[in-house]
C-alpha cells in the first residue's frame, strides 16, 4: 500500500522517447494506486482535481497528461470498497462526488494516456479528458450493472455522445468491456499505440499542443465542449464571440505577423 500522495505531478513533464530534458509547458499527472489498479477513491479524486486546479491558474502550464501508475491499469472504476458501504443520502450529502464535477471547469486541455483497464470511473475518467490515447493493452468499459448499479460519473452521457445509441447501450447493458481497436473504431480514441510507448505518444500529443497559443487552445476546448451544451445556433454564435475575443489577444497579432513574416511565432499568453 502506498502512503504517499494518490496523485504524483510531475510539471514540467519528462520528454517523451528519453529525449533529455523537460518537456516545456506539459504537466504529467499520475493516479498511484497500483495495488489497487488505480481505483479512484474518494481522497484521489480530490487530490486529482486540486492539482489540476492549480496548473490551471498556473500561466507556464499549457497541457496535461493524465495516466495511472504501472502498466496494468489507467484506472479500474472508483473505489468500490468505499462505495459498498454508501447509502443514498451518504452519497447526497458527502460532498465526495461532487469533486468529479471539478474536472469540467479544466480550462487546459488534458490528455488520458490509457494502458489496462479503464473501467467504470476510470472511463469515466478517461472520457472527462479530452483526448484519449490507448495502448494497444487498453480495455474500456462501464461494468456498472455486474454491481448493482449504474454509472454515475457521466458514463451514460459521455459513452453514448462518443459512441451512439445502440454501442453505449450494449456495453452500459451487459458492461462487456471493449479492446483499443474496438474502441478507436467506435469513435472512444484518438489513436491506438504500442502499449509500451502509450505515456511517451500522449506526452508528444501534448507536446504539440503545449506549443500552440494557450487563450486559442483553451478558448477551442470551450467551443468544442459546448457542442454538447447547447443548439446549433447558439454554438454558432458563441463560436463567433470567442473567435472575435481572441482578435484582442496579441498572440492573434504575433500569429498573424508570424506567418506574413515567414518566421516561427512566439506566443506570450495573452
Ligand atoms: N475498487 C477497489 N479495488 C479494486 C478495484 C476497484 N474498482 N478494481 C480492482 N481493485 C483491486 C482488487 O480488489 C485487488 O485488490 P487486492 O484483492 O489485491 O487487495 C487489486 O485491485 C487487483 O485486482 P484483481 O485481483 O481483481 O485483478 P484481476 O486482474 O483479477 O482483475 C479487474 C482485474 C479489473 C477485471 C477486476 O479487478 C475488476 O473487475 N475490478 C472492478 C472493476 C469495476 O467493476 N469497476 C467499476 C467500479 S464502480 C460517481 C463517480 C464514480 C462512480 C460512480 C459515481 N459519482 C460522481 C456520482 C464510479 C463507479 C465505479 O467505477
Amino acid at each position: 500500500m502506498s502512503s504517499g500522495p494518490l496523485v504524483r505531478v510531475a510539471f514540467p513533464a519528462p520528454a517523451p522517447f528519453g529525449a533529455g530534458g523537460p518537456l516545456a509547458g506539459v504537466a504529467l499527472l499520475t493516479i498511484d494506486r497500483p495495488e489497487a489498479l488505480n481505483a479512484v477513491s474518494f481522497a484521489t479524486i480530490a487530490e486529482l482535481v486540486s492539482s489540476l486546479s492549480v496548473l490551471d491558474a498556473d500561466p507556464e502550464c499549457r497541457c496535461v497528461v493524465l495516466t495511472g501508475a504501472g502498466t496494468r491499469a489507467f484506472a479500474a472504476g472508483a473505489d468500490i470498497r468505499e462505495l459498498a458501504g454508501q447509502t443514498p443520502g451518504s452519497l447526497r450529502s458527502g460532498g465526495a462526488f461532487e469533486r468529479w464535477d471539478e474536472l469540467r471547469v479544466i480550462g487546459l486541455p488534458i490528455v488520458a494516456a490509457v494502458r489496462g483497464y479503464a473501467l467504470g470511473g476510470g472511463c469515466e475518467l478517461a472520457m472527462a479528458c479530452d483526448l484519449i490515447v490507448a495502448g494497444e493493452d487498453a480495455q474500456f468499459g462501464q461494468p456498472e450493472i455486474k454491481l448493482g448499479v449504474i454509472p454515475g460519473a457521466g458514463g451514460t452521457q459521455r459513452l453514448t455522445r462518443a459512441i451512439g445509441k445502440v454501442r453505449a447501450m450494449e456495453l452500459i447493458l451487459t458492461g462487456r468491456s471493449i479492446g483499443a481497436r474496438e474502441a478507436a473504431a467506435a469513435g472512444l480514441v484518438n489513436l491506438v499505440v504500442p502499449a509500451e510507448e502509450t505515456l511517451d505518444r500522449a506526452l508528444e500529443l501534448a507536446g504539440r499542443i503545449a506549443a500552440m497559443p494557450p487563450l486559442a487552445v483553451r478558448a477551442a476546448k470551450a467551443m468544442v465542449n459546448r457542442v454538447d451544451e447547447t443548439a446549433l445556433t447558439q454554438g454558432l454564435a458563441d463560436e463567433r464571440q470567442a473567435f472575435f475575443d481572441l482578435f484582442a489577444t496579441e498572440d492573434q497579432s504575433e500569429g498573424m505577423a508570424a506567418f506574413t513574416e515567414k518566421r516561427t511565432p512566439t506566443w506570450r499568453g495573452r
